[in-house]
């Protein structure tokens, strides 16, 4: 295995720019959810790509913010900043034709880190008609960061992804690999549970509701030919209860069916899913109850 090839690729931006979207077309998998609204991953996520010579552990991180006034989002901001330590690339994903202010703030974050592991993906290049504009766009932007390589992509779409995992590939360091050959992720089975019913309430869900919830899973039992999940949406106020279980129970009702759809996809197997809705007040600012809910 002399000449097998094995690293970490933190894949960083500010948020909703597709991050999540290229990791899981990356992996070719759906392990990191994804929703039209910002702010949506809280936690670090690796997705690991195997190939006969290589592995690529690819780390999804939460989309960074600027002055976070709640303990959750200064949370979300470490796991940015402490996934960056020990990469050996770092993919720094914007939204073409909407490079702004916010992106700078991340590229401060990667002032320190040697200039010929920073790669460029220009995502969702599917929505501009206009070639043009994308690349005076990307010429103005690489007069004021040096990108080892600039590549522009769709993560939805897939264009550009493959360039870019090669040219990922042609980095690595050599090195024997840090999981088995067959491990997809880092995650445990209650990992996804709880995240991707957080998906379908961030989805279902308006104004700051997703924000202020967070689910933890009480049970995870597999028998046979059965999943049994028992999952807890922790909200801070009655009102915000009301919300998520809706007039006679539809809403959490819905949102149950459509996570243990995704939930049997990625199991393959037939989930039973339980929900309750419980209180705890301030739990975003609370440093107690942030660890408890594995933050
Ligand atoms: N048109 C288009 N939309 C995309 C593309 N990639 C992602 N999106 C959409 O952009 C939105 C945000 O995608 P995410 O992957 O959740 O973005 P993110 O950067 O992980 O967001 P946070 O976790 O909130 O930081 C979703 O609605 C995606 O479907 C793309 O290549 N083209
Ligand atoms: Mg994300």
């Amino acid at each position: 295995m002399s000449e097998f090839k094995a690293g970490h690729v933190c894949i960083i931006g500010k948020p909703n720019v597709g991050k999540s979207t290229l990791l899981n077309r990356l992996v070719n998998q759906k392990i990191s959810i994804v929703t039209r609204k910002p702010q949506t991953t809280r936690w670090r996520i690796n997705g690991i790509k195997n190939s006969n010579s290589s592995q690529i552990i690819f780390i999804d991180t939460p989309g960074f913010q600027i002055n976070p006034k709640i303990t959750l989002n200064r949370h979300m901001n470490k796991e940015v900043s402490n996934s960056l330590l020990f990469v050996d690339i770092v993919i720094f994903v914007i939204e073409a034709l909407n490079w702004n202010e916010l992106d700078y703030n991340v590229v401060k974050l990667l002032k320190n880190i040697d200039k010929t592991k920073l790669f460029l993906a220009v995502n969702k290049i599917d929505k501009i008609p206009d070639k043009k504009e994308l690349l005076s766009e990307i010429d103005l932007i690489s007069k004021k960061i040096k990108f080892h390589e600039i590549i522009p992509i769709s993560a939805i779409k897939g264009a550009g992804v493959d360039r870019l995992e090669e040219l990922v590939i042609k980095n690595l360091p050599i090195s024997e690999p840090f999981y088995p050959l067959d491990d997809i992720t880092d995650r445990d089975e209650r990992f996804f549970a709880a995240e991707f019913i957080r998906e379908k309430l961030i989805t279902r869900l308006s104004d700051e509701v997703p924000y202020r919830l967070s689910v933890t899973i009480d049970k995870f039992k597999v028998t046979k030919d059965l999943i049994h999940i028992d999952a807890c949406i922790w909200v801070e106020k009655d009102g915000q209860k009301s919300i998520v279980i809706g007039k006679n129970g539809k809403v959490l009702k819905e949102i149950g069916r459509l996570a243990r759809i995704d939930l049997e996809i990625l199991f393959n197997k037939k989930v039973n899913l339980k929900t309750w809705v419980k209180i705890k007040n301030n739990w975003l600012n609370s440093k107690t109850i942030l660890k408890e809910f594995g933050y």
